[in-house]
């Protein structure tokens, strides 16, 4: 009979499967036809698979509850959004982008800030101050002036039960770094962004899944940049949960908050309610997406 389970690690072609009944690991390939068919099988993908001989191989790609391309993984509920205060800079566009692009696949995103040990007390404070401006949009922060602080590392842990979470965010802001202190055991490999650069590359090279706090939870290779090409200028405005709060009572319905009138949005950025940043990336966002439609 055909087994069932999960893949948690991809390597040139080879796919590790935990079998869910035995939840021993299997190594395998995924049959001829998925590249005819133009599949390819995701770390996270559940899979059914057969393992007469010594390597398996599967059979069918169940259903996807959701995926990502960047990283690239399936089935995902949370998202953590590693987000350096310093070596990579913080940067409130890219962090806006990329809670976009989460919120677009349905996936709940909280942000974790890393090396905020490398600022003044008073650029600390400053960012703080930021970060509880997305809290108050209603993202789950950690912020604390150090990022190993082991009382937010428990509750990190916590949210991790019976879910399957994502270490997302950009190249050397500390994912890998996080995820050696939250299990000491993992020892994945880390890099100072200095020797990055230099060699032109990630430090995490691939996406892997591990069983932690009785979840599953990805390191993931970071980024520099992403785009929105899967996102429409009708969806944007919904994917910033603060707006949401409001659009209903905008006057218009499918109000784009730029210049319609009687817009509450708008009303409440007057009112300090919203974040000018946000509310700022959001344009500049709809300008970029456009302007995707225009090269087409
Ligand atoms: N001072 C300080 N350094 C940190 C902190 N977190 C990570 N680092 C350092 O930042 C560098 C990059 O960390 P990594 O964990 O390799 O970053 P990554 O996000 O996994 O990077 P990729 O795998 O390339 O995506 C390493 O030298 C870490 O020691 C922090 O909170 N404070
Ligand atoms: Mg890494
Ligand atoms: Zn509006």
């Amino acid at each position: 009979m055909d087994r069932t389970g999960r893949i948690i690690k991809s390597i040139s072609g080879f796919y590790d499967v935990v079998d869910d009944e035995s939840e021993e690991i299997i190594r395998t390939r995924a049959r001829g036809n998925f590249r005819k068919r133009k599949i390819k099988p995701l770390v996270g993908d559940k899979v059914t698979f057969d393992a007469t001989g010594d390597l398996g191989y599967i059979l069918e790609i169940l259903p996807r509850e959701n995926s990502l391309v960047r990283p690239p993984i399936a089935n995902i509920d949370q998202a953590i959004v590693v987000t350096s205060a310093a070596e990579p800079n913080f940067s409130s566009n890219l962090l806006d982008k990329i809670l976009v692009n989460i919120e677009h696949n349905g996936i709940e995103p909280l942000i974790y800030l890393t090396k905020s040990d490398l600022l003044t007390d008073d650029k600390y404070l400053e960012l703080q101050k930021v970060l509880k401006g997305y809290q108050a949009a209603g993202y789950q922060i950690f912020d604390d002036q150090d990022s190993y602080n082991e009382e937010q590392i428990g509750r990190l842990e916590a949210t991790f039960t019976n879910k399957v979470t994502v270490f997302t965010g950009q190249s050397g802001a500390g994912k890998s770094t996080l995820l050696n202190h939250i299990d000491k055991e993992l020892g994945l490999a880390t890099a100072a962004i200095s020797q990055v650069l230099n060699r032109g590359k990630h430090t995490t090279r691939q996406v892997s899944l591990f069983n932690i706090a009785d979840g599953l939870v990805a390191d993931t290779p970071g980024f520099s940049s992403i785009d929105l090409m899967e996102i429409t200028p009708e969806e944007l405005p919904t994917l910033f949960p603060e707006f949401l709060e409001y659009s209903g009572e905008c006057q218009f319905r499918g109000c784009r908050h730029v210049n319609e009138p009687n817009c509450k949005v708008k009303e409440e950025l007057d009112e300090g309610n919203i974040m000018h940043s946000r509310y700022d990336d959001y344009l500049y966002f709809l300008n970029e997406i456009n302007s995707y439609k225009k090269r087409y």
